[in-house]
């Protein structure tokens, strides 16, 4: 007789994220699969027939924690360069505002990922998804904007399409053209927002390399009023948005986001009342970024208590970008998630796996539960919160994406 299933992992301590709240522990558990798609999450005595009889492969992880896969759902992993200078002059005393108004920040990247071939940039870019990779992530959001030509920002999405490829995991990539204003624009803002809305969207959508759209909506950046002429144009290619939003200063971007749908409004360090609110309503996912606010020695907290409050469902995510956080670790993220916003490991966990494969509009994953991806990550820990807990060198022993192990 052919086994039902591909494979099944037994004495597991599932950490499902299956319900509405809680982690979903079944101790004793069984997690069997079937071409990529989860066949079976629950106690191992709730098995209708022996193991072998079940699946082709099966396997005891002898009591380890096993969870979703990792989502990491905002990064800006692909870029060339690095900004080492920037931080020791960050440290000396200049602001980042100050560094960016002065042509560095932003535009020192734009000008290392412009020169970089496609090749190198991939070969710059790969090792840094592999150390997400490491620690349990199965899929990652990765943005362009250190293009701010079309040009390269095609090559950006393209190398962030192959890293999916090529690493097994997956990838969604984002559209960020309104990241800052490119140089040779510095006199033609209009023209350039014209550029990125009438011709790059379309280009864009047309060739299928971005899976949403976003932009950063500050005062060193776009205005609300530039950020929804971007909006409306992918709304109307059938683009999703989401926003760095208030982040440095309260431009209303969460309501923006809002506004249009949008799957996320990422930062929120300056969100007041009025955004919390319109996100709530939209179901809108608030998207933490405690490796931004921790590099730039950030003070105000993101409205935690707030987005509780309203239901707001809540994503934590690396943000990983040369210049506010480059931070190459969820598990990192999720500590101080905990340690610096006091998040619950419980939210983290929540808005690392089900909440932020929602900010990326993926209803198949997240959580361990018949029917979604075979996208698992087994640990060297028992309970759930030791994910946020430990510090440092924490990798999955095992991971599976699509129901295929990863080597
Ligand atoms: N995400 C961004 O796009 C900006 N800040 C952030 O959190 C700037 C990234 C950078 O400085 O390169
Ligand atoms: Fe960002």
């Amino acid at each position: 007789m052919n086994p039902r299933w591909d494979h099944l992992l037994l004495d597991c301590t599932l950490a499902t994220l299956a319900g509405e709240s809680g982690y979903g522990m079944v101790e004793h558990g069984a997690l069997g699969w079937r071409n990529g798609v989860i066949t079976f999450a629950g106690p191992m005595r709730d098995l209708e027939d022996a193991p072998d009889a079940l699946a082709g492969q099966v396997e005891s992880v002898h009591g380890a924690l096993v969870t979703p896969g990792l989502v990491d759902c905002h990064t800006h992993l692909v870029f060339a360069g690095d900004r080492a200078d920037e931080f020791e002059h960050r440290l000396q005393g200049e602001s980042y505002q100050t560094i960016a108004r002065a042509g560095g920040g932003i535009l020192s990247t734009v000008r290392a990922t412009r020169a970089a071939s496609e090749q190198e940039l991939l070969a710059q870019s790969a090792p840094r998804a592999r150390a997400l990779l490491r620690e349990g992530v199965t899929t990652i959001e990765i943005k362009s904007g250190y293009g701010l030509d079309l040009d390269t920002e095609l090559k950006m999405l393209r190398v962030a399409r192959r890293i999916g490829s090529e690493l097994g995991v997956t990838v969604r990539t984002t559209l960020l053209g309104l990241h800052a204003l490119p140089p040779e624009s510095r006199d033609r803002r209009e023209e350039y927002v014209a550029q990125v809305c009438d011709e790059w969207l379309p280009r864009v959508a047309g060739e299928k390399l971005a899976d949403a759209v976003d932009a950063f909506c500050e005062g060193i950046a776009f205005a609300p009023e530039e950020v929804r002429r971007c909006f409306r144009r992918a709304r109307e290619l059938g683009l999703p948005v989401k926003l760095h939003a208030d982040q440095l200063s309260d431009l209303g971007g969460a309501a923006l986001s809002a506004s249009f749908a949008g799957l996320s409004a990422d930062h929120l360090e300056c969100t007041g009342a009025a955004g919390v609110e319109a996100m709530a309503r939209a179901g809108t996912v608030a998207v933490l970024l405690p490796g931004s606010f921790y590099a730039l020695r950030e003070t105000r907290l993101p409205p935690v208590d707030a987005l509780r409050e309203h239901g707001v469902p809540m994503a934590v995510a690396t943000d990983l970008n040369p210049g506010t956080s480059p931070l190459r670790s969820l598990r990192l993220a999720i500590n101080m998630a905990c340690t610096l916003f006091r998040l619950t490991p419980e939210e983290a966990l929540r808005g690392t796996t089900v909440n932020a494969a929602r900010a990326l509009g993926l209803g198949d994953r997240g959580a361990l539960a018949p029917g979604r991806r075979a996208d698992v990550a087994v640990w060297d820990a028992r309970k759930p919160a030791e994910l946020a807990y430990w510090i440092g060198d924490s990798p999955a022993s095992r991971v599976f994406t699509g129901g295929i192990a990863r080597g």
